[in-house]
């Protein structure tokens, strides 16, 4: 019988030694990373899956996209929530775009998958907190939607949006063949601030400030996603995109919105009900 890959299997392990805490290579990506994020909120170590860790991840990904899951409601704001109807038309919270993609959730990898070992590993999530400069880092606690595959069929698109939990990390798995392009404006808000006259020039087209990330298969993005909108492009190809992301976030505790997450993935547990009486946010945020 083949047995399980180890989990520093499935990284490029000489070139990235993420568990290694005294190996200088280790420090030197961490400098890296701590840079790019500081500066754009998002960052790449290239080729950081072995050859093995990335099939597996494929695999496991691949096998469970039929089970993908596509919303009904297709018009969406930046917040993937409901509109404010005290606030005119033109405010971004009224204002929807097609969002067509689907989702495999976190519930379709049982605790044996390589992906969700990979999620849970300790040494990842400590050199995750020590690339973010903080003393520790929690899984989402959304038991929906902390580990999801995002599937982007021909045709379809991920809208300009705002992430509930504060950082990702993302594995693109297969790319588009054209189009499928992640799109993001660095830090367009702060836990403080919506800054809504900038959200709007963005939704109005405004790409003074829009960067496009290059990934290939193998490569790990990691990501700020609550403060940075950022969008997937249409999939102008004729084979599917797929992109794993793993959530964290800087409390402990913190889950996805009830409707959010009945909208994007179609189902919520009863972690999502006991949520909704007592959210727990680093912010004050719009989700
Ligand atoms: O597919 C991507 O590159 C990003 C997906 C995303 O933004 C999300 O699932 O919130
Ligand atoms: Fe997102």
């Amino acid at each position: 019988m083949r047995r399980d890959l180890r989990c520093e299997e499935m990284v490029n392990h000489e070139k990235y030694p993420i568990d290694e805490m005294a190996n200088p290579k280790r420090h030197a990506i961490i400098d890296q990373i701590r840079s790019e994020l500081a500066m754009d909120g998002c960052a790449v170590i290239r080729n950081f899956f072995s050859d093995q860790g990335l099939s597996v991840l494929q695999n496991e990904s691949i096998t469970r996209q039929p089970q993908a899951y596509y919303s009904k409601k297709k018009m969406c704001n930046v917040y993937l929530g409901n509109g404010d109807e005290d606030q005119p038309s033109d405010h971004p919270r009224n204002i929807f775009i097609p969002r067509t993609n689907g989702f495999v959730t976190a519930d379709l990898f049982d605790e044996s998958t390589c992906s969700r070992r990979f999620y849970y590993w300790e040494p990842l999530k400590r050199f995750l907190a020590d690339c973010l400069g903080k003393e520790a880092l929690f899984i989402y606690d959304d038991p929906v939607s902390n580990m999801i595959v995002n599937v982007g069929k021909p045709g379809q698109q991920f809208n300009w949006h705002f992430d509930t939990n504060e950082f990702t990390i993302t594995m693109l798995l297969k790319p588009a063949l054209s189009g499928g392009h992640f799109e993001y404006v660095p830090n367009l808000r702060t836990p403080s601030d919506e800054c809504y006259d900038d959200v709007k020039k963005v939704l109005e087209g405004d790409r003074t400030n829009v960067k496009r990330l290059e990934l290939n298969a193998g490569d790990l993005q990691f990501f700020l996603g609550r403060f940075s909108i950022h969008q997937v492009t249409e999939n102008t190809g004729d084979e599917d995109r797929l992109l794993l992301i793993m959530s964290f976030t800087e409390k402990p505790g913190v889950i996805g919105s009830m409707a959010r997450v009945k909208d994007l993935y179609g189902k919520v547990t009863e972690a999502h009900y006991l949520a909704e009486k007592k959210p727990v946010r680093s912010d004050g945020l719009v989700d």
